[in-house]
């Protein structure tokens, strides 16, 4: 177990709070759009710079939690043996919480593909973290679920929250400054549209991934920069609901972090030839006046960003999108 963030966990919980039989909670999943690459923290997933993202609607995690006689994990209704990592990273984290050596019984469904850049840690260790809080009858802030929710997995930070959240790097070496806050629960007219070119679990994981970048791309020293530069713009234009500004930001982080992930040894290139044909699609029908801009994550799917009123020129250029309001 990992002591660095047992410590931070007995920091926050509260001494007295009465258990429940069960814990339940549902997060959404979230779409950075000024992106989390790098952390200053492996052991407490404490993040080197800032972040912004849009959560995903429905589409996330629903997580109940039992206390039980034996640990055991359902994903989407079908037991996880005890060998998988999924399953060994779950009660990893949930080693951080157990009061007297109970057990857990743990559900989950996934309404999104796993593994293919979608984020769905993300999603599930923030509905886990909320979960364990409804069965210890703790009553953590938002923020406290947010620093819970980080040391699962650092995306999760910004899942607590619908809509807009902004992850604050923060400075403490214990890690109870960085959490993300809401900046903005709707924006109605916000669309982003996913597009699923591939399903399969990418070869290198962001933890790996991160790593790699940091250690061997020397493009990566620009990356604080870029992103000082790309949050605020990014914040504000969500704040005034400015979408090209938004729009041009989210785009030129994205392409920035792939380009020092690109430049890794051994490199990192997530891009599959369908990826950049919807670059390529999404220039050329932006040349010709249609707002429309892209993110990618550590994987090769890309989420297309538009607003309501374009999603008729989306949906004929992209048959295949899934929109996401
Ligand atoms: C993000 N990603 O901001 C960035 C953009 C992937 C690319 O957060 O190691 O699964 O568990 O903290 O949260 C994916 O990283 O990594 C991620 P860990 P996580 O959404």
């Amino acid at each position: 177990m990992n002591p660095e963030a047992q410590r931070c966990v007995r920091s926050l919980i509260p001494a007295h709070a009465p258990r429940n039989p069960s814990g339940r909670a549902f997060a959404p999943s979230n779409i950075a759009l000024c992106k989390y690459w790098g952390k200053r923290n492996e052991a407490l997933k404490l993040p080197l710079t800032g972040s912004l993202s849009v959560s995903l609607g429905k589409l996330g995690s629903q997580v109940s939690i039992h206390l039980a006689d034996q640990d055991s994990f359902q994903l989407n209704g079908e037991e996880v043996p005890p060998s998988h990592k999924a399953r060994k990273r779950l009660f990893a984290y949930l080693d951080l919480f157990r009061q007297n050596a109970e057990c857990f019984q743990v559900e989950a469904e996934n309404t999104i593909p796993m593994g293919a850049g979608l984020a769905s840690s993300a999603s599930a260790f923030a509905a886990i973290a909320q979960a364990v809080d409804a069965l210890y009858g703790w009553e953590l802030s938002s923020e406290q679920l947010s620093i819970l929710a980080r040391m699962g997995s650092g995306s999760a930070s910004r899942s607590i929250y619908e809509g807009f959240a902004e992850w604050v790097a923060g400075a403490r070496e214990d890690g109870m400054d960085s959490y993300a806050v809401s900046i903005a629960p709707v924006w109605p007219e916000f669309r982003i549209g996913l597009l699923i070119l591939s399903q399969a679990e990418k070869a290198v994981g962001s933890t790996e991934g991160m790593r790699r970048t940091r250690d061997s791309s020397s493009l990566f020293q620009s990356w604080p920069a870029q992103v000082e530069r790309d949050l605020p713009a990014i914040r504000n234009a969500v704040l005034e609901r400015d979408f090209s500004r938004l729009g041009q930001h989210a785009e030129q982080n994205a392409l920035s972090m792939h380009a020092t992930m690109a430049s890794a040894w051994p490199p990192l290139i997530y891009a599959q030839p369908e990826t950049l044909a919807v670059l390529h699609r999404v220039h050329t029908l932006r040349a010709e006046g249609l707002e429309l801009y892209v993110t990618m994550d550590a994987g090769p799917n890309v989420k297309l960003l538009y607003l309501a009123q374009d999603r008729e020129a989306v949906r004929s250029a992209f048959p295949e999108v899934q929109e996401v309001e």
